[in-house]
């Protein structure tokens, strides 16, 4: 699936995208689905779904990867599927795509457990350092985020540890019996605010909403690839967001303790990211997409949605059912539209 937040003027990007992918679908005899997150008839889609907060003075979905990465949950559950599995637009070598894909597939197959995540630790981040290629084991963002987090299992634990190395993985595949239990965050606190949410639902500190999944454990298989991970350099202010973003919703999380949240506000400080005295800001957190009324959501992208399309062996896509997987939800019905 392809949620493509691409522009569409000057220069239809999204349409260009679109017609490459409607090739790879031919040539490989897959099919997919698309849609435009700033499409009106996604955000009408969401509002009549029950998810308002999604929605933008504008009257769109609001720009961002959280956002994005909700929407393909939704549609997943919505087209019947058991697990959905994120990959960035921006990588460079397809060849790093295919493993993420097949680590994937093993991990969640070895996880044995219908609440699974498998996170995907890049080999290296190759650097371009006085004219020749670095590869370095660390990213900018990743190694902040880690260190934060783990610092809050070491607090809990007594013990220091490194446990914790894909807090900021864009790169990660989850069951549906799992993510649509999960509040998802808004933009580049999504990855971080993961870990956030199964220490908070299912850590064992606060009391759990899901008994069912405390009873058989939530594993989070975290594996390292061979290929690089080559994609686009967005500079240092786009690092600096992102590191931020991650260490709000550590912050604001009930299940942070004092020493960690003292440390978080010290670091933002001394990166000049935050004035002193002044408590870091939050972020959007979302309502698990379970919560959603998959069969109004359909619908409304079905009638109202311009660009929600699907390519390829329709027949496929269309004969699966919606998911029911938490109580409450109205009864799943076929997909119709082609
Ligand atoms: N659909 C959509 N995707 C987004 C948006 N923002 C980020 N992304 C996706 O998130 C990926 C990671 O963002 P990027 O800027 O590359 O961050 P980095 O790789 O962590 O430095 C991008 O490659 C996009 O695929 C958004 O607003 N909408
Ligand atoms: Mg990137």
């Amino acid at each position: 699936m392809l949620v493509s937040n691409s522009a569409r003027h000057p220069v239809d990007r999204y349409e260009i995208e679109v017609q490459t992918l409607e090739q790879y679908c031919r040539a490989a005899e897959r099919p997919a689905i698309v849609l435009h997150q700033r499409d009106p008839g996604v955000a009408a889609a969401f509002k009549a779904a029950g998810m308002p907060e999604l929605i933008d003075d504008d009257g769109l979905v609001r720009a961002g990867k959280g956002e994005a990465m909700l929407i393909g949950m939704a549609v997943a559950a919505l087209t019947g599927r058991g697990y959905v599995g994120y990959i960035d637009a921006d990588n460079y070598v397809p060849g790093a795509v295919h493993e993420y894909v097949k680590v994937y597939a093993a991990g969640l197959h070895l996880a044995a457990n219908p609440y699974a995540m498998v996170r995907i630790s890049w080999h290296s981040k190759p650097k371009l350092r006085d004219g020749r290629l670095f590869f370095s084991r660390r990213g900018r963002s990743s190694e902040i985020t880690n260190e934060f987090l783990n610092r809050l299992v070491a607090e809990y634990s007594g013990f220091g540890t490194e446990v914790i190395a894909t807090g900021n993985a864009g790169e990660h595949a989850l069951s549906l019996d799992l993510g649509l239990r999960m509040r998802l965050a808004g933009g580049f606190a999504v990855e971080p605010f993961e870990f956030v949410e199964l220490f908070e639902q299912f850590g064992g500190v606060l009391e759990s909403a899901h008994p069912e999944v405390m009873a058989s454990s939530v594993p989070v298989l975290q594996i390292e690839t061979r290929n690089p991970h080559f994609h686009d350099n967005k500079g240092e202010d786009h690092v600096q967001g992102m590191r931020m973003q991650a260490l709000n919703v550590l912050y604001h999380s009930p299940v942070s303790l004092p020493p960690v949240r003292e440390a978080i506000v010290e670091f933002m400080v001394a990166q000049g990211a935050l004035a002193p005295g002044e408590e870091p800001p939050r972020e959007r957190i979302y309502p698990p997409v379970g919560s959603l009324e998959l069969d109004l959501l359909r619908d409304v992208l079905e009638t109202e949605a311009g660009t929600f399309r699907q390519i390829g062996v329709a027949a496929r896509v269309t004969q699966l059912r919606p998911r029911q997987v938490l109580p409450g939800l109205p009864a799943p019905e076929v997909v119709t539209s082609a």
